[in-house]
């Protein structure tokens, strides 16, 4: 049986050791939800990338570039943090360069896995179904919040662990895992409102994207994988993709 570990934030990420095993990258609000609309909708490569002078670079070599931080837009990109903003058909077939507070950096410190898969509540099931398939040990890595614990991304490690060990292929002896279980179990019936007065819903709030937020938490809207390879995402299961109508 192969075994499942939650890591609470990056400072946390020196203690696990993830090199052999597969990575489930998570920044629910926003990066990750996003990530998966862009490949929802035809991006054809999205690059993650920590710093603004990066997102920049590329951004001059002609990708399209999506930079945040704080929650807000930068100025001179193309796109901010909004997984609407990734609806857009003007991102179909192209190369995205993507910066963010969080959750773009949590992918970067996890590179070295054996395998690094982007996901969110928007592709649960999809990734559930791919890690019964590959035989790895996991590790939920949560972007958290500037290295600290947050409640969207500890809950959907919660979500996928508990869905996994419902398989029968999966066990678990990390607490943090345990915890997010728990947590996952008594938010499930509502998550909106479960993270009404979580931080991250009170510093969105003063941006006005409840609509964000919602549609972050719908499970299961879109059967995109992003896989990452080198410096680069792509979908795994691109044409499945465009079977999904939802996102
Ligand atoms: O921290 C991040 O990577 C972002 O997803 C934060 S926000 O949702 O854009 O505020």
């Amino acid at each position: 049986m192969n075994k499942i570990e939650t890591c609470f934030s990056p400072a946390l990420l020196p203690h696990f050791g993830y090199k052999n095993s597969a990575v489930v990258v998570i920044d629910i609000l926003r990066a990750t939800s996003s990530i998966c609309v862009a490949f929802a909708n035809g991006a054809k490569t999205v690059i993650p990338v920590e710093t603004l002078e990066e997102c920049k670079w590329f951004q001059d070599k002609g990708f399209l570039a999506a930079a945040e931080r704080g929650g807000e837009k930068i100025e001179g990109f193309d796109f901010g943090n909004s997984p609407f903003s990734f609806r857009d058909e003007k991102i179909r077939g192209k190369e995205i360069v993507f910066s963010t507070t969080n959750g773009t950096r949590a992918i970067k410190a996890t590179a070295d896995a054996a395998l690094v898969i982007i996901c969110s509540f928007v592709n649960l099931e999809i990734l559930c179904e791919y890690l019964c398939e590959k035989q790895l040990d996991i590790l939920c890595m949560c972007a958290g919040w500037k290295n600290k614990f947050n409640l969207e991304d500890s809950l959907f490690a919660g979500a996928v662990t508990r869905k996994l060990i419902k398989s029968g292929k999966f066990i678990t002896e990390c607490d943090s895992s345990k915890a997010a279980m728990q947590l996952y179990d008594n938010a499930s019936n509502d998550l909106f409102s479960f993270l009404e007065n979580s931080s991250h819903r009170i510093r969105l709030k003063k941006l006005n994207i409840d609509e964000d937020v919602r549609f972050c938490l719908d499970p299961d809207s879109s059967n995109v994988l992003p896989i990452l390879s080198g410096d680069r995402l792509t979908d795994y299961y691109p044409e499945f993709s465009k079977l999904n109508e939802r996102v």
